[in-house]
């Protein structure tokens, strides 16, 4: 019996310390210490041996698991630090390595400038809103004293979808829905796209356009004049010149068209502003007391004015840009640079 002992303790010894992984010394606790286990199945056979053996092979084999268990442990311990070095050694992270660049996407310039102009707008107190983008020919001309015979209705210009329905031309539209559920004082802009079928370097079938009105009792082309500075010296600085020129659409009366001074050579001429020092950006006017009438409101009593402008024609003017094509082709080198 004692001589058993003594060569299962070798054998184990010998076997736990060749070991090279946790599993083999998962495997060798079964072996010799498991419920089936070698130094176990002895514990077991101590019932067939004399009484008087009994209590000294039962010290020493207590002793040997205790023993043999212990050797265990220590062994795991050795292939564990060891595991952790390996895993130090080829998994190493350098925090010092520059982390690896993300490319973001960011907002269109079209929307950019879009959401400049509204929170300036926001800042005088104007509120937004919208309207559909396919339009009853009622809304889109009718209602802004644009008649069936009109020059602007010509197929040239709009996107007819039946004798009725058009593709919005402009956002004024909007605002008359604004005025047929609103009463005065409002002040309201109408951002969103507009269609018109056009296609050079300064015009595409759909654009973005903002309209805005303001109407109340009194209002007149001096409030229009202080708005439209204020919105000017926001977008293109404090030392932008503005004029107005005579002009004429349907909606408003009287009407002009407001340039700015060259953003380029600042009005001394240059090929930009084709020597003339100033660049178109918008138009505006006091709204035309029929397009009142047509909303039920009483032109002697209510006045207003309205401007409209493009927006992919401001954000040309601001930056620089000479093709407009240049917001739609979608090529990344043009929009990174917003
Ligand atoms: C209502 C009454 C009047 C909106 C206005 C303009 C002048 C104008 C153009 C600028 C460049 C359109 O994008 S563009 O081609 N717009 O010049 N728009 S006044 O007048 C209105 C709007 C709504 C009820």
């Amino acid at each position: 019996m004692l001589n058993d002992i003594l060569t299962i303790k070798k054998l184990a010894q010998e076997e736990i310390e060749k070991a090279e992984g946790l599993k083999e010394i998962q495997e060798l606790k079964v072996k010799y210490l498991g419920k089936k286990g070698i130094l176990t199945v002895k514990l077991k056979s101590l019932a067939s041996i004399p009484q008087e053996d009994r209590r000294e092979f039962g010290r020493i084999l207590n002793e040997t698991k205790v023993h043999i268990e212990e050797l265990a442990r220590k062994h795991e311990e050795i292939l564990k630090a060891l595991e952790l070095n390996r895993i130090l050694q080829t998994q190493r992270i350098d925090v010092t390595v520059p982390g690896c660049y993300m490319p973001t996407g960011h907002l269109h310039p079209t929307t950019q400038v879009l959401d400049e102009i509204i929170s300036i707008f926001s800042s005088l107190g104007f509120s937004v809103a919208e309207g559909p983008e396919i339009e009853l020919d009622y809304y889109n001309f009718e209602a802004l004293n644009m008649p069936k015979d009109h020059p602007a209705r010509d197929m040239q210009d709009t996107f007819y979808i039946t004798d009725d329905v058009v593709l919005r031309t402009h956002t004024s539209p909007v605002q008359v829905r604004v005025m047929e559920k609103n009463t005065p004082p409002l002040r309201v802009i109408a951002p969103g796209k507009v269609y018109r079928c056009d296609a050079d370097v300064t015009h595409i079938p759909m654009f973005h356009q903002l309209e805005g009105f303001m109407v109340d009792r009194h209002i007149t082309m001096s409030d229009l004049k202080g708005v439209l500075e204020v919105f000017i010296h926001s977008v293109f600085g404090p030392d932008t010149g503005l004029r107005f020129r005579p002009s004429f659409f349907p909606f408003t009366e009287p009407s002009a068209e407001i340039d700015i001074s060259c953003v380029i050579c600042k009005g001394s001429g240059c090929s930009v502003c084709k020597n003339t020092g100033w660049l178109e950006i918008l138009g505006a006017g006091m709204i035309n007391p029929r397009v009142f009438e047509m909303a039920g409101y009483n032109p002697d009593e209510y006045t207003g004015f309205a401007f409209g402008m493009g927006i992919e024609r401001v954000a040309m003017l601001k930056y620089g840009i000479d093709d407009i094509r240049l917001f739609y082709e979608n090529d990344k080198r043009f929009l990174e640079q917003f």
